[in-house]
């Protein structure tokens, strides 16, 4: 469907005012199978830090161990973002949580309720708002315009999805929480702007970062079973996130706390009171 035909309800996307939000560089194409592809494309070829693509329709979207994202055309955000960290790559894990501050923030700031769970999701009243797929991609090694290593932030936001057109039951939508009809121009300005002020704080003021992520968590504290690809699952307390961007579990009648990575938890739930430990 060309970007013109414009359905009741469901304006395009406003290019005017997303020339310059905080200096990010956005573009917005009709369709395309997937934001994240499209950016990684960009940061292989030498793109610098600071590009954002977004979509009217976008139609294979990627999720995290080879799981899909689906959303209808203009009913939901999908956005990918190019950056550069000057940041020891140890220290990556923590994007994807640095980017959930930031749409929290971007959501909180327009109305609706929010909070994060580990490791990648936003919820509002315990549905998935938003989920957020950061890949690492590296310059080819015989490449000459390739800049060292980029990530690229996915971020897809359900804005008016209605309740027949979730993609699966535990969704949600901000104007299933608010009821009221979604200016998605609005909304991606407001998280670029968020964005911004989150990535610098993870950069400059990491422990900043972490104390306001744990404020929006709604994960630590809650017992929780996080199921391992092996088909194990670590079952306790969700304590705490580490410098790393791990979450720190403790085992029932464990003295010490596991960290895990999102990388080796395929789900994460949270846990009736009858499971005990280790599995
Ligand atoms: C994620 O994966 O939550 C990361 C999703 C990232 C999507 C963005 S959109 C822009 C950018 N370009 C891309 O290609 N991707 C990124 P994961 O935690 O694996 O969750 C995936 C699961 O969420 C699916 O298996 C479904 O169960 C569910 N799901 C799919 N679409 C959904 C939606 N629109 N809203 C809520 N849940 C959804």
């Amino acid at each position: 469907m060309p970007v013109s035909d414009t359905p009741a309800g469901r304006p395009a996307l406003d290019q005017g005012r997303l020339a310059d939000v905080a200096g990010w560089q956005v573009e917005v194409v009709p369709e395309t199978p997937s934001t994240n592809a499209l950016v990684s494309d960009c940061a292989r070829a030498g793109t610098a830090e600071g590009l954002v693509i977004t979509t009217e329709h976008q139609t294979a979207g990627r999720g995290r161990l080879d799981r899909g994202w689906t959303m209808p055309p203009r009913a939901a955000l999908a956005v990918s973002v190019l950056l550069r960290p000057d940041v020891p790559a140890e220290r990556w894990p923590w994007l994807p949580l640095m980017t959930g501050v930031a749409v929290v923030g971007a959501v909180r700031e327009l109305g609706y309720d929010a909070g994060l769970k580990w490791p990648n999701d936003v919820l509002a009243h315990g549905r998935k708002l938003c989920g957020i797929l950061v890949e690492r991609v590296e310059a080819p090694a015989d490449s000459s315009t390739g800049d060292g290593a980029a990530a690229v932030v996915g971020i897809g936001l359900n804005t008016s999805l209605t309740a027949e057109e979730l993609p699966v039951p535990t969704a949600t939508s901000l104007a299933l929480e608010g009821g009221a009809p979604v200016d998605r121009t609005e909304v991606l300005v407001t998280l670029l702007r968020h964005l911004s002020a989150s990535y610098a704080a993870w950069r400059e003021r990491p422990d900043e970062l972490a104390a306001t992520y744990v404020e929006l968590s709604v994960t630590l504290g809650q017992r929780v079973r996080a199921e391992l690809p092996g088909g194990g699952a670590l079952v306790g307390a969700a304590t705490g996130i580490d410098r790393y961007g791990r979450l720190e579990v403790l085992p029932d009648r464990a003295d010490d706390t596991v960290a895990v990575g999102a990388g080796d938890v395929v789900h994460l739930r949270p846990a009736p009171t009858t499971d005990t430990g280790m599995q």
